[in-house]
């Protein structure tokens, strides 16, 4: 007997090695916690947008959703859409829950609610897989990837849902193939709540960076789903509305083959739907040594591509094992991808050992040379289960304290690494500074972009209904109110004399986002690492942009380091 799953038993092969039918039925609620708002989680683009409310629906949660054996029933609450409410919580035999680092708090506060409701809590996903000791307040917890924790999960609360003395742990030691995953449960969300749609394909990362849990948590070696699959899901978020898609692999060429095979289909399913919707994800640099695979996602409508660029200084990409960033200067790639017609986004560290007094200054530098608009900047968090972790403990250089925003004890002193970091944000999210690498990359990138066969199509009477009633919005936001109305209208103007009417939405949405983030950062408002355990108040959407980056000196380079 298989894992009956609650509404894609279709999608279980019948040789399935998970088999659980239950006794009894069941009510699940599952909750996404909140997050903290980000320069990756675009909040204040939301204002400009109506009805989205939240970044991208959670795959992990909404996979689990989708296991939940048939008979049982199944709600989903994703809290950056809506709270839940007493009544979603008295409606439920058991809260499943999830979340990042980053989410912790967030995950406390989601397991006191449901005990107060009498409820047990389940617990999954990246944080407590990596650091279950961090959550002695939850009933079970799950720790892994899908796959025999799973199958236990579903039989203890199949004999009894409620609360027990002690803390359970599973842990996945055989993981479901992710051939035999089911579609997530894409059916409990409304898709046009979100910014993006996601898909996974693959799972898992060979290399071994050394400040990341991805190896530790998903393995070295990728697994990933049948090409069919994701067509499957893929029809579903299309025909639901997404008009973007992210694929949440951790590396999107972890496996080069494996991305060749899907891509024919990705291009076919293009055709099918006339490059309706825009794909994105995350890889390494090492996509630009594949031009076969950069041609099919030009061809499939990948515009956006994520790379953790980490720094640009090569002693210490060394060091942090990074070595694919080192095989081709990093400026080249990213022209490489950008004649794809691909954008990147970049990640970028500090408070690396190798790090200077110059290091604001090169990081500086890079983001003006990279002329790459999407720089997130985060200072350096040793995360449980790296070897990062492992050597700072065993060197003494692990900190416990909630109010400093990373557990390092620094080579550089604390503040200064901080105030390095507000310095770097303060000049990178400058709104000339930004709208000017929007400029170059719709010189640069966007004409090598695939475009619509039938833009016309694209015209339906509830498209034109949403972006007259988003451009009045930017028009109010970003062109009457900001502090950066002159280039929002120099912009406005040179796109649509080029008839680019997408890119002044696509541009002037996320540049709002990055402009008042970055301001919140310089004010003080925000944390400098995402990992930070120290609650942060959560900004709201303010009407009006103030002069935030007037706060923090601009870097300003030394002529004699040049
Ligand atoms: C997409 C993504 C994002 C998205 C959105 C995430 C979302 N909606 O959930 C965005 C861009 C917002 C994001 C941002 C960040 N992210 Co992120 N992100 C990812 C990524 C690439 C994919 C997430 C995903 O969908 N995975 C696929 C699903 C299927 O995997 P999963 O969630 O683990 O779920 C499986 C199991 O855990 C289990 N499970 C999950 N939940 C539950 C619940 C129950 C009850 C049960 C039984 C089982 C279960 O079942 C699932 C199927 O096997 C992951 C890497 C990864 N491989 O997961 C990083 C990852 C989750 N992100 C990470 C980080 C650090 C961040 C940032 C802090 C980065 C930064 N420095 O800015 C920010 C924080 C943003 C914020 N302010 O909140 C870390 C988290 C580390 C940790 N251990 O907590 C990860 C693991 C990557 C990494 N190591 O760097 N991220
Ligand atoms: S390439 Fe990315 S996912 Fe892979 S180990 Fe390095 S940081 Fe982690």
């Amino acid at each position: 007997m298989k894992l009956l799953s609650n509404n894609q038993s279709d999608m279980m092969p019948p040789d399935s090695a998970f088999h659980f039918t239950p006794r009894h039925t069941r009510r699940i609620l599952c909750l996404f916690p909140e997050y903290a708002w980000s320069f990756a989680t675009f909040n204040y683009a939301f204002q400009l947008m109506g009805q989205v409310k939240a970044f991208m629906p959670p795959q992990g949660i909404l996979f689990v959703a989708a296991m939940v054996p048939a008979g049982w029933e199944v709600r989903f609450v994703d809290e950056n859409v809506r709270p839940a409410t007493d009544s979603d919580l008295l409606w439920a035999d058991v809260v499943f829950t999830t979340g990042m680092h980053i989410q912790r708090e967030q995950i406390h506060d989601i397991i006191a609610r449901a005990h107060r409701a009498g409820k047990s809590v389940v617990l999954g996903g990246p944080s407590a897989s990596s650091a279950p000791e961090w959550y002695p307040d939850a009933d079970i917890i799950h720790c892994g990837e899908v796959g025999d924790a799973t199958y236990r999960l579903f039989e203890l609360i199949d004999r009894s849902p409620g609360r027990s003395q002690e803390q359970k742990i599973l842990r996945t030691v055989e993981r479901l193939p992710m051939t035999e995953l089911p579609t997530p449960a894409y059916h409990l969300i409304n898709i046009r709540n979100y910014l993006l749609g996601t898909v996974q394909f693959s799972s898992g990362c060979p290399l071994t960076c050394e400040f990341c849990d991805i190896p530790a948590l998903y393995g070295r070696r990728p697994r990933h789903k049948h090409p069919e699959q994701i067509i499957k899901e893929l029809d579903i978020l299309a025909a639901a509305g997404a008009p973007s898609v992210y694929f949440v692999d951790d590396n999107f060429i972890g496996d080069p083959q494996a991305t060749r095979e899907l891509l024919p289909h990705l291009v076919a399913w293009q055709e099918k739907w006339d490059g309706q919707v825009r794909l994105s994800c995350e890889a390494t640099l090492g996509l630009a040594k594949h031009p076969d695979i950069l041609a099919q996602m030009r061809d499939a409508f990948f515009t956006n591509v994520f790379c953790g660029i980490e720094t640009p200084e090569p002693v210490a990409l060394r060091a942090i094992k990074k070595t694919v960033n080192l095989q081709k200067p990093i400026l080249e790639v990213i022209d490489t991808l950008n004649t794809y017609g691909i954008e990147v986004a970049a990640g970028l560290i500090m408070g690396f050992d190798s790090d200077t007094e110059q290091t604001p200054l090169v990081i500086a530098d890079f983001i003006r040379a990279s002329q790459l608009p999407i720089q997130t900047v985060n200072i350096l968090y040793a995360l449980p289960k790296t070897p990062l972790y492992d050597r700072l403990k065993a060197a003494g250089r692990i900190v416990c304290d909630d109010h400093r925003d990373s557990n390092i004890q620094f080579l550089q002193p604390y503040e200064q690494v901080v105030t390095n970091w507000r310095r770097v944000i303060a000049g990178a999210y400058e709104p000339k500074a930004l709208y000017q690498r929007y400029a170059t990359q719709a010189k640069k990138t966007y004409p090598h972009r695939r475009h619509h066969e039938y833009p016309l199509r694209q015209a339906t009477p509830r498209n034109l209904r949403r972006a007259f009633s988003m451009l009045s919005r930017l028009i109010w936001y970003a062109g009457l109110r900001s502090n950066y109305r002159a280039e929002f209208w120099s912009m406005f103007w040179t796109q649509l004399r080029q008839g680019q009417i997408e890119n002044i939405f696509q541009i002037a949405m996320v540049a709002h986002h990055l402009i008042c983030y970055a301001q919140d950062c310089v004010a003080g408002r925000t944390h400098a690492s995402n990992y930070a355990k120290r609650i942060r108040a959560q900004p709201t959407a303010r009407d009006e942009i103030t002069d935030g980056n007037k706060v923090v000196p601009q870097l300003v380079r030394n002529p004699t380091v040049d």
